[in-house]
């Protein structure tokens, strides 16, 4: 899978170089191509902003640099992202969807953004990481290049991503680690037990308490079994009058 990314500040990305992202594109399992929008500059100062008509604060990126910036990369099957809080949010699913892509070229914005032309021109669609606004579209491109290659063949071993938060709609559940004792704070003895099932239901019931006390939303989605629905009756009781149900 392919990224290209027009910005005008490549320099941003080298966190990318680092840990598994890099990792991946040392194997070729994914490639990232940055492209610096100040390069297709036609002025003699490499000038790529100018003033907002109609008047307003600051500065916006001139159209025909981010177009002639695009056309060096362009092709036919390439999906193009500009990244801009007035986006849709991404969201798991649809990190997952992109992963099936095999070319996206990701738009930066900086300063106020870009001229609106050249996004109706050539963007097809805009993503947003969440509702904060940053200085640029460089950290949102750099979520989603880290979130999408996740999914690319030979990135991560298929493992991680079964358990992980989200994948079955809920948080995922706590873990623990060597030693068995820390600071006076004994790991839950049940995961020491070596019981399949009593393992398998203490972290499931985990996962709905703290689905339940931090996305109470996220339960809203999910299919809950019989056993499930009983958990969360108990919290949801236990919170009210501090007595655990007896049936
Ligand atoms: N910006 N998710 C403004 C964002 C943003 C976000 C990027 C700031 C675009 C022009 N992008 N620039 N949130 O706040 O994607």
């Amino acid at each position: 899978m392919k990224f290209d990314v027009l910005t005008l500040f490549p320099e941003m990305f080298k966190p990318l170089e680092e840990s598994i992202i890099g990792r991946a594109t040392k194997n070729k399992k994914i490639e990232i191509n940055l492209v610096n929008i100040r390069d297709y500059s036609k002025d003699k100062h490499k000038k790529v902003d100018d003033t907002i008509y109609g008047g307003g604060a600051g500065m916006l990126i001139k159209p025909d640099v981010v177009y002639d910036a695009y056309k060096s990369v362009a092709s036919e099957k390439a999906k193009v992202i500009y990244l801009s809080p007035k986006g849709k949010t991404l969201c798991q699913d649809k990190v997952e969807s992109l992963a099936k892509e095999e070319h996206l070229i990701l738009l930066c914005g900086h300063y106020e953004g870009i001229d609106q032309r050249v996004i109706d021109k050539i963007v097809d669609e805009e993503i947003s990481i969440g509702d904060y606004v940053l200085t640029g579209g460089e950290i949102p491109a750099m979520v989603l290049i880290d979130s999408v290659s996740r999914y690319a063949q030979g990135v991560l071993n298929n493992e991680s991503i079964k358990d992980e938060s989200f994948s079955n709609g809920l948080l995922e559940y706590p873990q623990y680690t060597k030693p068995e004792l820390f600071e006076n704070m004994k790991v839950p003895e049940v995961l020491l037990s070596g019981h399949h099932k009593n393992i398998e239901r203490f972290r499931r019931n985990k996962s709905l308490e703290l689905t339940y006390r931090n996305r109470p939303e996220l339960l809203e989605k999910v299919e809950l079994t019989k056993e499930d629905k009983e958990y969360l009756e108990n919290l949801k009781k236990e919170d009210n009058d501090g007595y655990i149900k007896i049936n």
